[in-house]
Formats: structure tokens, C-alpha cells, sequence
């Protein structure tokens, strides 16, 4: 049995250290590990499915206090649970993971659970391929659900959102204004916003919050994809657990009713086009980088469109016109 057989083999049967180490794999950028990778997950196949939930919020919101009291109410149901983080700041911010394990303490020992903290690599790019293929992994592990977290910085909600079944936003109480602070593009992706903390002093001030974003939705053009009542917006408190089953009980009245209509299966076929598509683009442009004589070209034409001297399409089918040369 060869070494990547064996890895193969001890995820299938869910052993958390055989995840840990699969998913060390596909994180690095070495030839070899890339080749392992691609080996494992090619031996592993794509059969298991996950609930894939992709959770947002600034720094402070809540996320890992959320996501600690979730997951532990969800392991406490049979469910396995993984979670894995989309930070492109993280090199920047690394003191959060050291907090975030703290945090977590409670989640990460749990026997039904599996935290992954992000690689501390910036490039958005990199990062999505990473989530991707750990959320694969994660899948032939056998788990029950994988949350996905990002911070939300530049693209990575929209990254997140387009490798989850359902997006969900979280949200700390605000003064009336402050709504506006949410990125319109945001709450067009979200499908369940949660007002985090609504306990004590800032319980009104959240409850007056959830109010107005569930405001804010109705006013939104209706989509396809959703049941009646659709995106929603309701208060939680992860500190105090409240409000979590009720957060839980609509992701499932949401996710099952997509299921019914195939909007699930559709939404996971888009999905698997778009990150096909894009891988293509991401490796073809690698393989131009890679070549000395192409990467000159890249750089040169790069130049010329910085200096507006060129036209960006016209600058581009100079570079891969001749990586093509027509058959004669
Ligand atoms: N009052 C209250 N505080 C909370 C709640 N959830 C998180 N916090 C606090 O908010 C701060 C940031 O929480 P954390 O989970 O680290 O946020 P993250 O940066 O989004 O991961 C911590 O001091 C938490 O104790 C909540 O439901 N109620
Ligand atoms: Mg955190």
C-alpha cells in the first residue's frame, strides 16, 4: 500500500489526524506535496457531501464564540463538525488564531469535532483552492457539517459564499446609521443574518437592530433560491446560547426546502463550473508564468497596459496568441 493509499484509508475511516495531515498536504506549495495531493484526492473521490455553511463577520462580532457554542450544540446531536478559516489577513492579525484557540477550547476537544485554523498565506487566490480542497477532505471524513469562517476582508465572502449551500452573516447590535455599514453585496449573498449578542445591556439595541436588517431584506428583490420568509435576519447570543436552535432549525427549513426544489444540486453544480472555470484560468496563467520567454511577455505587455499604451485585450491575445500558434 503506498503512502498516500494508507492517508487515504485513515481519512475515509474519519481519523482526525489523517485530516490534519491530508489537509497539511494540500496547503503546501511544494511540487511533490502537490502531486500527493492531487493523488489523495483523486483516490478520495467526491461521494460524501457535507452541509457547507460559510459564516461572516468583522473581527469581534462573534465568530468564534458563535461558532464554539454551535458547534458544541451540534456534536452534542451526533453531528460531526468540522471548521475551517478563510483569514487572507491572518499573516497580518496573528495574534487572532491564538485567541480563536482559546476561544474554541471546548469545540477543539471535542471528539465529534475538527478545527483547522487558515494557513498563514495571504493570496485570496491560493486561499479559495486550499478551502476548497479541505472542505473536500473534510467530506470524506465523514463529517456532518463544515463551517467555513472568514473574516470578510476584500473578496473572501463572495470566495466563501461560492463553496457554501448556505451563507450566513453575523452581525453585532448598531446605532440606526451604522446599518448602512453593511455592503449592499453582502446582505444580496447572505442568507441568514444573525445579530450576535443580544444579552443584557446591548439585548434592546440588538433586538432593534435584527428588526431593521429584517427591514432591509424584505425591501430586497425576492430570489428564486429562497422559501417564503427568506433571507431572514434574527437575534442570538452566542455568549448566553441563545437563540442557536432557533438559527439552526431555519438553516435546515432552508437547506431542505432547496433540497426539494434541486436548487441545492443546482446551486452545487454552478459551483463546481465556476471553480472549474477559474481553475483553468489560475493554471493557465501559471503555466505562461512558469515559461521564461511567456513571463517576459506577460510582464512587458503588463507595462504597456499600465501606461495605457495598449489596450488590456489587445495586450492579453498578444501574450496568448503565441502560446497557441495556429496548426499548419
Ligand atoms: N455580550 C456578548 N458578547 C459576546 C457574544 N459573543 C461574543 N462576545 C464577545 O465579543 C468578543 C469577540 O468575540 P469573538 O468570538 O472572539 O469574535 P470574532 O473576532 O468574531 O471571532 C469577546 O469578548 C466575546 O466574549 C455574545 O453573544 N454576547
Ligand atoms: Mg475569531
Amino acid at each position: 500500500m503506498t503512502m498516500i493509499d494508507d492517508l487515504a484509508e485513515r481519512l475515509r475511516a474519519g481519523e482526525r489526524r489523517a485530516l490534519a495531515r491530508a489537509i497539511t498536504l494540500v496547503e503546501s506549495a511544494r511540487a511533490d506535496h502537490r502531486a500527493q495531493a492531487a493523488e489523495l484526492l483523486a483516490a478520495l473521490g467526491t461521494a460524501k457531501q457535507a452541509l457547507r455553511i460559510g459564516l461572516s463577520g468583522t473581527p469581534g462580532v462573534g465568530k468564534s464564540t458563535f461558532i464554539e457554542a454551535f458547534g458544541l450544540m451540534l456534536t452534542a446531536q451526533g453531528q460531526r463538525v468540522a471548521v475551517l478559516a478563510v483569514d487572507p489577513s491572518s499573516a497580518r492579525s496573528g495574534g487572532s488564531i491564538l485567541g480563536d484557540k482559546t476561544r474554541m477550547e471546548r469545540l477543539s476537544r471535542d471528539e465529534l469535532a475538527f478545527i483547522r485554523p487558515s494557513p498563514s498565506q495571504t493570496q485570496l487566490g491560493g486561499v479559495a483552492r486550499r478551502t476548497r480542497e479541505a472542505v473536500a477532505l473534510c467530506e470524506a471524513a465523514g463529517f456532518d457539517v463544515v463551517l467555513i469562517e472568514t473574516v470578510g476582508v476584500g473578496q473572501s465572502e463572495t470566495v466563501v459564499a461560492e463553496m457554501s449551500d448556505l451563507f450566513v452573516l453575523l452581525l453585532a447590535p448598531a446605532g440606526g446609521d451604522e446599518l448602512q455599514g453593511v455592503k449592499r453585496g453582502i446582505m444580496e449573498i447572505a442568507d441568514l443574518i444573525l445579530v450576535n449578542k443580544a444579552d443584557g445591556e446591548l439585548k434592546s439595541q440588538a433586538l432593534r437592530t435584527c428588526a431593521d436588517y429584517a427591514g432591509a431584506l424584505r425591501l430586497m428583490r425576492k430570489r428564486p433560491e429562497d422559501p417564503e420568509g427568506f433571507p431572514k435576519a434574527i437575534a442570538v447570543s452566542a455568549l448566553e446560547t441563545q437563540g442557536l436552535d432557533a438559527a439552526w432549525g431555519d438553516m435546515q427549513t432552508l437547506i431542505n426546502w432547496r433540497r426539494d426544489n434541486g436548487i441545492w444540486a443546482a446551486r452545487r453544480r454552478d459551483q463546481a463550473r465556476f471553480w472549474f472555470h477559474e481553475e483553468v484560468r489560475v493554471q493557465l496563467l501559471a503555466r505562461l508564468r512558469d515559461d521564461p520567454a511567456m513571463r517576459a511577455r506577460l510582464e512587458a505587455a503588463e507595462a504597456d497596459v499600465a501606461a495605457g499604451r495598449v489596450l488590456p485585450s489587445v495586450a492579453a491575445a498578444g501574450v496568448v496568441d503565441p502560446a497557441f500558434p495556429a496548426k499548419t
